[in-house]
């Protein structure tokens, strides 16, 4: 698919056509999601581990207006320390911000947006938005379900931060249609724990089963994503009570101050970070490896 606005770098391209796996990577969890300079080492260490798993890395990101399939070096570092100066950009901010030439950094809505104009399929991640806690007043539900309701790209993740509703999340995916795969378990991990009490639809032990599992999507003509969740491996998992009890701080933190829109994921996610100290950075950015590499292998087997 062709698109004015569109600029795929050239090692992204050659793999494209080529028919080489390719795995999609967003920015807002460069910009926002950690402090510099572990940002920028991460992005970069997650991009060598998909390369050494023989796939192609392509960072996706909006610079001066114009939307990019993979970064180099240089414009991840920009991205890393210009940090939360740079908008988070959802679907409802990508017209203006190529209309005024600026830059935005891709939430797991936009980078899928892209990847799908750049012909990507798979995408890898930490968490993924959701439906928010009190969304029955609020009706704060992020526009990643929606995309994910829309658009044919595989979102890996490590499901989702306890700071959503997952209960409500996963109704919701229900409803707009998107399976949501379990690697290895039949739980629904949540980010930095491998246990939410909940079920996923499908249990899948192996790449290729996913693999398979999205070409019979794509070849039913079924619009729209597949969710697969991918506990943290169990060495980094944190302790229940300790991030439950963060996370449930954090909450009640931003009713206190009114916090909504698009500054609540933001501010839940670095509350929650600061009340639990280092530990759960180094959580953050291990299932960020776990993921790209589980990412990879899927791309792998799609492409055979
Ligand atoms: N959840 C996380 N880490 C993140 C995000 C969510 O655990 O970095 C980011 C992702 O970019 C996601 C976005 O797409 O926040 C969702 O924001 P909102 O809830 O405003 O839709
Ligand atoms: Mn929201």
């Amino acid at each position: 698919m062709l698109n004015q606005y569109l600029d795929i770098n050239e090692e992204v391209k050659e793999a494209l056509e080529q028919g080489k796996p390719v795995v999609a990577l967003e920015s807002t969890i460069i910009s926002h999601g950690m402090p510099y300079p572990q940002n920028v080492e991460t992005a970069l260490n997650v991009e060598k581990i998909i390369r050494e798993e023989g796939a192609v890395p392509a960072t996706i990101a909006i610079i001066g207006g114009r939307l990019k399939a993979g970064l180099t070096p240089e414009e991840i570092e920009y991205f890393g320390k210009k940090g939360t100066a740079i908008a988070k950009a959802s679907r409802r901010d990508l017209a203006a911000l190529c209309a005024k030439g600026e830059d935005g950094a891709t939430t797991v809505t936009t980078t899928m947006m892209i990847a799908h104009m750049a012909g990507i399929k798979l995408f890898a991640t930490g968490g993924i938005g959701g439906v928010h806690r009190g969304a029955e007043k609020t009706m704060d539900i992020s526009a990643d379900l929606e995309e994910l309701a829309n658009t044919p790209v595989m979102v890996v993740c490590a499901g989702a931060k306890a700071i959503l509703d997952l209960h409500l999340t996963l109704e919701y995916l229900e409803t707009h249609g998107v399976p949501v795969i379990g690697y290895g378990t039949k739980e629904l991990p949540a980010f930095y724990s491998r246990h939410s009490g909940l079920e996923v639809d499908y249990r899948m032990d192996t790449p290729e089963e996913i693999a398979n599992l999205f070409k019979a999507q794509t070849a039913l003509g079924l619009r729209g994503g597949i969710l697969v969740t991918n506990p943290i491996p169990e060495e980094y998992a944190m302790d229940d009570t300790i991030i439950n009890q963060a996370i449930d701080q954090a909450v009640q933190e931003a009713e206190e101050k009114g916090v909504h829109g698009k500054e609540i994921t933001p501010f839940l996610l670095a509350r929650v970070k600061e009340l639990t100290g280092g530990d759960s950075l180094d959580s953050n950015i291990q299932l960020v490896y776990n993921n790209a590499r589980l990412a990879s292998r899927i791309a792998k087997a799609y492409v055979k």
